[in-house]
Parts: structure tokens; C-alpha cells; sequence
């Protein structure tokens, strides 16, 4: 199967009539939401360190996946695994938001309920992260089905690594959003690696697109670092389950180039080698040149974002590290509407023994650790 490029690893045109038809504003928006996403994982990773959070995803290398919420609409809903900051923060999840879940304080809009970089938005859809591998692959193609039930013209899309295709979530999902065409994309990110298990390892098919062959629906494969293309094919298979002929897989052949995460370290697995050759295809620098190229950008315009980005980052956490952590009641709250007496009375205990222990004095505060 061929792969979808529109840019070439230079920010050249593979041919300009593929060239999609964005606006200047559109263009330096999804180059923004890069940016940032980068230069957070570099700061995220850095306060993992330092011992400020315990954990931290990184999504280095895979920031074009941004080219995917352009295709979205306020009212679609997207079901992520854990390396898609790009697509939530230009979706509208504000920076705070995302910081304060790394936190899991009081500012947290999901009362640090979650492991860090787990994150969850309401107003724009943004389902929180299962740890589980693929969960969210069976979530979203059963959502996508209520919203045919309901003759919804929304889809929902759900992010997933190469190895989350071994799960048997996504065999379930894609099984049946192909039965019913569910209006949903499957985007695999195939960034080669499932933490120190390679793709060869994860299954025999060198083409994760192709297994949709098996499901009844198309399949495509993408250049995962080019943000226009990966904007085409998630456009164009949003447009597809928009008029009913259900869901695409998209996968897009990328690269991790970073850890898995705060807890491995890549070196013990991946040739430097390996590496060098992803650098030369960042999909950061690919952008900007283009963008270059077109005389909508420059370097001074470029250290002029840096600069404002790495400062926003800072004054939002200084902001954040300042909240307290969330009030023991919220502890008891968010399962039923109206709390049964049975927790009340285990709520009522819980703060007495906190009033006798420590310095507390209302149920708004924190437990007195
Ligand atoms: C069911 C299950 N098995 C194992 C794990 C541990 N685990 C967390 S992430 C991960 C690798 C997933 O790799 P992939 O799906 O390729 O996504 P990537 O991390 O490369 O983005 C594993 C094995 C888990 N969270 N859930």
C-alpha cells in the first residue's frame, strides 16, 4: 500500500496539487499546537526529574498528529490513548488544564482522580485515557454507534498505538464499527515501538492499514510526520463516516523519538542509528519549512513563539503548583446524583477523624497528611 505524503522530509511539495486549501490562520495554528506540545514534553519530562510529578508521556516526533483535530468539529468526540496532547490542547483543552492534571490538585478539572498525563476534557469531548491498551478503540466505535442510533452526523475518532493493534479491544472495535459502519476512525500511530517491542515483533502483517481488509472498510497508510497529509486522510475519512459509509483505519507510520515514557530509557533498546535517520524527518522542522517556503513564517517570528511559549509554560505552572491538593470531600463525590445515606454517614466519619487528626477544619480542605 502506498503511503499519503504531501510533504517532502525538506518541506518541499511532493506535488502541489495535493497542496490542501488551509488558511494562513489555520496553517500557523496547527504549527502553534507543535510547537507547544514540544516544548511542553521537553518541560514535562524535566519536572519528572526533578521530582516535581511522578510520571510524564512524551510525544516527541509524533507532533504532526495535530493535522487530524483540524479535520474535527466541535461536536465529534475523540476517545485518545496517552500521546495525543497536540490534538487535545488545539482541540481547546486549556494548557492549565493539562498542567494541573500532571499535578492532580485542586485545579484539576478530574479532582486528581487519574494518573498523571491521563487527561480528560468534557467541553470538547476529550474521553478520559484507559490505561489499558485499546480500551478506548471498543469505547469509541460503540459511541460511534449510538451516534448513528441517534442519526448524529458526529464521528468519533480514537488514537492507539502499533501495539494496541495485538489487543483484543481492537479487534471488537473494528469488528463491529465495520458491521454496523460506525462513523468512526481508527488512527494507529505506528511509531514502531510498543515501550521495547518492536513492530516486527507485534504482528507478521508489515502494513498495519491493511488489516482493515479484514474488517470490510479502507484502510490507509500515512506519512505520520507530514501534518498536511495527516491532515488529508483524517479529513477525508471524517467526510466518509459523515455520509454514512462508516469507519477508515489510518495508520500512520511515524516514530517515537523519545522514551515511552518518564520510567524506560530508550538506549537499551533502539539503535542510536535508528534514531539519527527519525531526526532527519522531524515533523517540526519539516513544517516550519515549508511554511518558510511559503513566506508565512521566518526564524525571527520562530524564536519570537519559542520564547512566548516557554514563558506561558512557566507562569501557568508556577500558577498550578500553587493550588492546593483536591478537599478530602470530593473523595465522595461524582458516582451518584444524590449521595446514599451510607456514604454520607462514611463522608461524615471520614471528616471527624480528619478534624481529630491535623489541622483541618472544613470539608473543603485536604486531607491532613
Ligand atoms: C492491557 C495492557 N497491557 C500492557 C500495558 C502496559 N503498557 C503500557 S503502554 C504499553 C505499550 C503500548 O504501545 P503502543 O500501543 O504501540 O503505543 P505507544 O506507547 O507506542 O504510543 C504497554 C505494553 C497496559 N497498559 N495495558
Amino acid at each position: 500500500m502506498e503511503i499519503v505524503q504531501i510533504l517532502k522530509p525538506d518541506g518541499t511539495l511532493v506535488n502541489s496539487s495535493l497542496e490542501p486549501k488551509l488558511s494562513q490562520e489555520q496553517l500557523k495554528k496547527l504549527y502553534h499546537y507543535m510547537v507547544l506540545t514540544r516544548l511542553m514534553d521537553e518541560r514535562g519530562l524535566m519536572m519528572q526529574r526533578q521530582g516535581k510529578i511522578g510520571f510524564y508521556v512524551t510525544s516527541t516526533g509524533q507532533e504532526a498528529i495535530v493535522g487530524g483535530a483540524l479535520a474535527l468539529e466541535k461536536d465529534d468526540w475523540v476517545f485518545p490513548a496517552y500521546r495525543e496532547h497536540a490534538v487535545g490542547l488545539f482541540l481547546g483543552m486549556p494548557l492549565k488544564i493539562f498542567i494541573a492534571q500532571l499535578f492532580g490538585n485542586s485545579e484539576d478539572a478530574n479532582k486528581g482522580r487519574q494518573m498523571p498525563n491521563h487527561f480528560a476534557y468534557a467541553p470538547i469531548h476529550y474521553v478520559s485515557i484507559s490505561s489499558p491498551i485499546a480500551t478506548q478503540v471498543a469505547q469509541a466505535a460503540g459511541a460511534a454507534m449510538a451516534m448513528k442510533l441517534k442519526k448524529q452526523k458526529t464521528v468519533c475518532i480514537t488514537y492507539f498505538g502499533d501495539g494496541g493493534t495485538s489487543e483484543n479491544d481492537f479487534h471488537a472495535g473494528m469488528n463491529f464499527a465495520g458491521v454496523y459502519k460506525a462513523p468512526c476512525i481508527f488512527y494507529c500511530s505506528n511509531n514502531q515501538y510498543a515501550i521495547s517491542v518492536p513492530v516486527e515483533k507485534q504482528t507478521a502483517q508489515q502494513q498495519i492499514s491493511e488489516k482493515a481488509k479484514a474488517y470490510g472498510f479502507p484502510g490507509i497508510r500515512v506519512d505520520g510526520n507530514d501534518v498536511l497529509a495527516v491532515y488529508k486522510v483524517v479529513k477525508d475519512a471524517v467526510d466518509r463516516a459523515k455520509r454514512g459509509e462508516g469507519p477508515t483505519l489510518v495508520e500512520s507510520y511515524t516514530f517515537r523519538m523519545g522514551p515511552h515514557s518518564s520510567s524506560d530509557d530508550p538506549t537499551r533498546y533502539c539503535p542510536k542509528s535508528k534514531l539519527d535517520e527519525w531526526a532527519k524527518q522531524d515533523p517540526i522542522k519539516r513544517f516550519k519549512a515549508y511554511l518558510i517556503n511559503k513566506k508565512l513564517w521566518s526564524e525571527k517570528e520562530d524564536a519570537a513563539l519559542i520564547g512566548k511559549i516557554k514563558q506561558e509554560i512557566s507562569d501557568v505552572i508556577t500558577e498550578v503548583t500553587q493550588a492546593k491538593p483536591p478537599a478530602l470531600s470530593t473523595l465522595f463525590e461524582d458516582v451518584y446524583k444524590e449521595m446514599p445515606l451510607t456514604l454520607q454517614w462514611q463522608k461524615e466519619a471520614l471528616l471527624e477523624e480528619a478534624k481529630q487528626k491535623g489541622s483541618f477544619k472544613d470539608s473543603s480542605e485536604a486531607f491532613p497528611l
